[in-house]
């Protein structure tokens, strides 16, 4: 199996308290796979948060250990795609957001959101849809990073997209914390550590690297991840071309945060498995960026070292699958997910 009891180191003593985290209210059975309840559960409390929203905008966070650096030496290799890409595309998120959907609780027409999600999905093939062979069979054998990564963006940025397409063909998983316009917690993060909002940003507890940049960290995340690889054929220039799409065919979707999300964070990670590139994930993707929900992201593309995992613990390898261990529930069905997120987690 692919992921070794070891994989994730524990919580500490001290960051247990600062947490109040008890025992996981997992159901055992649940993580009972090789030793993938050390890796989820651990995962989620190891990196664990203790903030709560605050109505000023600000977060009130309980001393733990950070295991982030400010990004003082950025890696300052130049990425022309990015670069050109921003002057055109950085508009758009706040254009879109005038013409967003207002209410992403109300039940919506789910043909049309998974045609128009679909649509989005076929703009970036072949992007954010399989594990490179290669780089899945090292991951199989030695496992993930010891730490996750942890990546502040949101799902309808484009330049964010970049970087969960890399996360996936990387087959890594990661931390996702939503930093939707209007968040109340994650920008704030964003800014204190690394002295700006911009999307994304990505920390890497295991090198103490902090980026912005997507092209940037595109680059980082094949040169430490990709087995001597370097980024895909086109992923990073097709940003300029087709990154823009799911944008504005989803328009307004994962993109601000929904108002009556409910201020306090769940106290426990949820748990998402994905692909980039699924239509279906994309839509509960967008419910956890609207809601604010940090999450981990395990990535499950075609080929993934993860896939029997996702089997094991669904009884099927279909995405997404979506674990809430604050309450015990899993749910296979994205119409079930989002229902589900919306009612947990806004305030009526
Ligand atoms: N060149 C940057 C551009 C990043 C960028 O413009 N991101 C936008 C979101 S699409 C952003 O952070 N906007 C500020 C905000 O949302 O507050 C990159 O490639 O990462």
């Amino acid at each position: 199996m692919s992921i070794a009891a070891t994989s994730y180191p524990l919580l500490s003593t001290r960051q247990l308290q600062c947490c109040r985290i008890k025992s996981t209210t997992y159901t055992p059975s649940h993580f009972s796979v090789n030793g993938f309840q050390s890796f989820s559960s651990v995962g989620i409390q190891h990196h664990g948060r203790c903030c709560v929203r605050t109505k000023a905008g600000g977060s009130q966070e309980g001393p733990q250990e950070t295991f982030y650096t400010k990004a003082e030496d950025p890696v300052t290799t130049t990425n022309q795609a990015g670069n050109s890409s921003k002057s055109i595309l950085s508009f758009l998120c706040p254009l879109l957001k005038l013409v967003g959907a207002k209410d992403p609780s109300l039940p919506r027409s789910d043909t049309f959101e998974v045609v128009t999600s679909g649509l989005a999905s076929i703009s970036r093939l072949p992007w954010g849809s399989q594990a490179i062979p290669d780089v899945a069979i090292v991951r199989e054998e030695r496992g993930q990073p010891m730490r996750l990564l942890q990546l502040y963006e949101f799902e309808a940025c484009p330049f964010c997209r970049r970087v969960r397409e890399a996360l996936t063909e990387l087959d890594l998983p990661a931390e996702v914390y939503p930093c939707p316009k209007g968040s109340l917690m994650h920008r704030d993060l964003v800014r204190s550590s690394g002295g700006k909002e911009q999307f994304p940003y990505l920390v890497d507890p295991n090198t103490g690297v902090s980026l912005y940049e997507s092209g940037d960290i595109v680059k980082y995340l094949f040169q430490q991840y990709g087995e001597g690889r370097g980024p895909s054929l086109g992923l990073l220039e097709s940003t300029l071309f087709t990154g823009w799409i799911p944008t504005i065919i989803r328009a307004g979707r994962g993109m601000t945060l929904w108002e009556r999300a409910k201020p306090e964070i769940a106290a426990k990670r949820l748990e998402l498995f994905s692909y980039e590139n699924n239509q279906n994930s994309r839509l509960v993707r967008e419910a956890l960026c609207e809601l604010e929900l940090p999450y981990i992201l395990h990535n499950v593309g075609k080929g993934s070292s993860r896939t029997q995992i996702l089997l094991q613990l669904a009884g099927s390898d279909k995405v997404p699958y979506l674990i809430d261990p604050n309450t015990g529930l899993s749910f296979g069905n994205h119409k079930e997910i989002i229902s589900y997120l919306f009612q947990t987690y806004s305030r009526i």
